[in-house]
């Protein structure tokens, strides 16, 4: 494929070294960093519902400041990586229009719904754990711009995994109605979150060519067996069980054996039968049609000042 067009693309990427945008890339190089950091950029951006939900409803103000916080990063998230996407010469407009018309993906994750406040905490521990887990690694992806924004999103990410375990860990200690409540919250979040690592190895069609050109590190399967050995020592700090009855400690392996994840579920979620698939594209668009008028006036904004010689006083 591309004999000796791309030459210097296959050195720097076996090299280790970093390919940046005004670099020649194979087409479908630039197409498959184009669909994964969109889908990523959906994620952040369609990940600020569920626990946008809570905002009115969290018990302190503390809470409530945290939160706000929180959902605040992702959107800075989404902008980060569609700021990546569009080095690849893609069209943020185009990407949003296709996530709108429902021809690209979200996270499987974020068709679930929360149901109580301790929902806001088992997402921050178990879905902001495994993003960092999946995530870590891509911060030495081969493509610039992708790897550096990873860098400072899985910084935050990191605040965002500690404060849900804090908050999970108040409720574990708390009433026995609080503790109920956080482990319900466990019981629904464990089995989505292993699925957001993706088909299991043998069934995931684009990982072989994208860790050949070193944008995965690692295969689903290891990096979700990483995140259930990082998690079944924390369950036990914070006092919580995991829905799991075959989840033991493996000598032979060095890792924790866990029972099989419901593939058909995750499918179908991906096909938009999920508990809240159509709740969330319908939000989603409704906050793009009513933004409008800000996208308006923001690029009415930026070409009145670029009509004016820098400088100059309006
Ligand atoms: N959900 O061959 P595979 C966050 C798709 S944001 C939906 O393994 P790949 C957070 C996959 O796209 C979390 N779709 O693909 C935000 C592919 O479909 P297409 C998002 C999934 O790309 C706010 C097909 O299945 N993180 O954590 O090699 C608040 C075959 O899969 C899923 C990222 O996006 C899924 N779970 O590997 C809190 C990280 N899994 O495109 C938290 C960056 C697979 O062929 N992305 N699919 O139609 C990745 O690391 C990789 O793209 C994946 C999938 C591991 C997700």
């Amino acid at each position: 494929m591309h004999e000796g067009v791309y030459r210097e693309f296959e050195e720097t990427i076996a090299a280790g070294e970093r390919i940046e945008p005004r670099d020649a890339m194979p087409p479908e190089y630039r197409a498959t960093l184009i669909r994964q950091i969109a889908q990523h950029a959906h994620s952040e951006i369609i990940g600020m519902q569920p626990e946008a939900n809570w905002i009115t409803r969290a018990p302190s103000l503390r809470r409530k400041a945290i939160l706000i916080a929180k959902v605040q990063d992702e959107a800075g998230h989404g902008l980060y990586l569609y700021g990546a996407a569009e080095t690849l010469g893609a069209r943020r407009d185009e990407l949003l229009d296709r996530l709108h018309a429902g021809r690209q993906k979200y996270s499987s994750i974020f068709n679930y719904p929360t149901l109580t406040w301790a929902d806001v905490g088992a997402i921050g521990w178990l879905v902001d754990g495994a993003a960092i887990v999946n995530q870590v690694p891509l911060c030495r992806c081969s493509y610039g711009p992708y790897a550096r924004a990873m860098t400072r999103i899985c910084k935050e990410e990191s605040f965002h995994q500690r404060q849900g375990y804090e908050l999970l860990l108040a409720l574990s200690h708390g009433t026995e109605e609080q503790h109920e409540m956080a482990q319900d919250a466990v019981n629904r979040w464990w089995w989505p979150s292993l699925m957001m690592f993706g088909p299991p190895d043998g069934e995931s069609p684009r990982t072989e060519r994208s860790m050949a050109w070193k944008i995965k590190r690692h295969t689903n399967d290891e990096l979700r067996q990483r995140f259930v050995d990082i998690v079944v020592p924390q369950a036990a700090s914070l006092g919580l069980t995991l829905p799991d009855p075959l989840l033991r400690w493996n000598e032979e392996r060095g890792h924790h054996d866990f029972g099989p994840i419901d593939w058909a579920e995750f499918h179908a979620v991906l096909r938009g039968e999920g508990p809240c698939n159509a709740q969330r594209l319908g939000q989603r668009r409704r906050a793009h049609e009513e933004g409008a008028w800000v996208r308006e006036a923001a690029a009415a904004y930026a070409a009145r000042h670029a009509a004016r010689p820098a400088g100059r006083a309006a």
